[in-house]
């Protein structure tokens, strides 16, 4: 993983130069004038003529994303949804679009419902094999579009290599890469070869859950004039008071999305060693097949944690009307800490036949770990998880999860069933949380809180060739924890 750079001082800088305003004023002034005065019938002093078209808070907003996406032309829309659809825009009739089959629910169903009667069609394809994606594109295929990590299973794309793919192709195949769940101080998909970074500007970028936005930004001349016509022509463009709200929220851009790594290593660790959770997936986590990918590719790891409870649909209900620090509610990236159920909420759209190929199922609890105090946090999982589900008294301590160290070190360590634990790796009881549950439970070894897991994850190595390390997840591995 590679530092920052300059990130910071673009976020709060670029596009926001004071000189630009006669009042010389150090943040963008909020321009609500939907029309310019004109000196001459066509002529525009300004540059300005209607705000459709151009406007000054916008344009200033446009320019920061441009420099810290590192791309030359960056447009907003009115929502993330309004950005797709803008995107779906540069494609004709016959035209098909190759996705990756998991991502945003919102976004599945306007390829599906809005493209198809436009006469595109859509198929959804897994990119753990890239070689096999690829092979999935058509002669008509005009755009690839993928999300990493995806939304909500939070799987992990080889950018890299997918352009590679792709490209070969068919060099005139547009790339783009959803990078929501990212942000640019983690992910710049751009600098990995593609040709549109996409973004909901409403999660991250904004941060503060009081704005609905999208973001294009790319390198290509043609596709920016492309987009900047639709984004005049069709006018999905966000208001004055929403460019500046989100050009304020880029200015902490770095510091919050720091926090929100922070808080969620921790978050995902603690889940991890926790004896009523199934499954953890976090990319942070070295447990996750794109972990190493995910290194190479991204300077960090955000906020989003996904996680499969043990129980069935009314454990994910009780958990989710019991959490009282986070919030149950869709959308994801701000301050405040959320918890929603796809399988209802975010995914309800998508088909459920393709829903449970995906692995969303009832179990499947997805986190957007705010930056709160840490421990409040998982001291709020820590009381939901007990409310509903009932045993396994032992739980690990809040205390050992907490610490500058608990980030660094895995508390837990999976050894696969069929390999003999070595010597130094023999499992030993956890320390038990005495809060939670006032008696220890000595005698259940640590291996049995972690049941074979029969996630998706677990059971479809196939879908991860080349990027999962085959000895630390072989198919229906039994799971042993040792704790440090
Ligand atoms: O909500 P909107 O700003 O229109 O953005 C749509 C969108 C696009 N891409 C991804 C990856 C997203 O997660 C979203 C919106 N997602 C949610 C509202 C959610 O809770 O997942």
């Amino acid at each position: 993983m590679s530092d920052h750079g300059k990130f910071a001082t673009s976020a709060i800088h670029a596009g926001q130069e004071p000189e630009k305003w006669k009042s010389w004023a150090v943040c963008p002034p909020i321009s609500l004038a939907t029309t310019f005065k004109q000196p001459d019938p066509g002529v525009t002093k300004s540059g300005f003529e209607y705000s459709r078209g151009g406007n000054p808070t916008r344009n200033s907003l446009e320019e920061a994303f441009a420099a810290i996406c590192h791309g030359k032309k960056a447009l907003v829309w009115a929502s993330g949804l309004a950005g797709t659809n803008a995107v779906l825009q540069l494609l004709r009739p016959n035209d098909h679009v190759l996705a990756i089959d998991d991502l945003y629910g919102g976004t599945n169903r306007l390829l599906r419902r809005l493209g198809e009667p436009m006469g595109i069609q859509a198929d959804f394809v897994p990119t753990a094999n890239v070689d096999k994606f690829a092979d999935s594109m058509k002669p008509n295929t005009k755009l690839v579009w993928i999300e990493s990590p995806t939304n909500p299973l939070l799987q992990i794309t080889d950018i890299r290599a997918v352009v590679k793919q792709v490209k070969a192709k068919n060099k005139d195949c547009i790339i783009v890469v959803d990078n929501t769940f990212m942000s640019a101080y983690f992910q710049r998909p751009l600098d990995l070869g593609a040709d549109i970074e996409f973004a909901s500007v409403t999660k991250y970028y904004n941060g503060h859950s009081d704005v609905l936005m999208g973001v294009t930004i790319t390198n290509n001349a043609d596709l920016a004039e492309r987009l900047q016509f639709i984004q005049f022509a069709a006018g999905a463009v966000p208001g004055p008071f929403d460019c500046y709200l989100v050009n304020r929220g880029l200015k902490t851009l770095h510091v919050r999305m720091a926090a929100h790594a922070k808080n969620a290593i921790r978050v995902a660790r603690y889940l991890e060693a926790h004896p009523k959770v199934r499954q953890v997936i976090y990319p942070g986590l070295e447990s996750h097949p794109g972990h190493e990918i995910a290194k190479r590719q991204c300077h960090g790891f955000s906020g989003m944690v996904t996680f499969r409870i043990r129980g069935d649909i009314e454990a994910s209900r009780t958990f989710l009307k019991s959490i009282k620090v986070f919030t149950l509610a869709e959308s994801l990236g701000a301050v405040e800490s959320l918890a929603e159920l796809p399988c209802i909420m975010t995914h309800a759209s998508v088909p459920a036949e393709q829903r449970a190929q995906l692995g969303i199922t009832d179990d499947l609890i997805r986190l957007s770990v705010g930056i709160e105090d840490i421990e409040d946090l998982i001291t709020d999982l820590q009381q939901a998880l007990n409310a509903a589900v009932p045993g396994y008294e032992a739980t690990p301590a809040v205390g050992e999860f907490i610490t500058e160290d608990a980030a660094k070190t895995s508390a837990v360590s999976k050894q696969p069933a069929t390999t003999a634990a070595p010597g130094n790796m023999t499992p030993r009881t956890p320390k038990v949380n005495s809060v939670s549950s006032g008696v220890a439970t000595p005698t259940r070894s640590a291996a049995g809180y972690n049941a074979p897991t029969t996630s998706r994850l677990a059971e479809s190595p196939a879908r991860y060739e080349g990027s999962r390390p085959p000895s630390r997840h072989p198919p229906g591995g039994q799971s042993t924890i040792t704790f440090g």
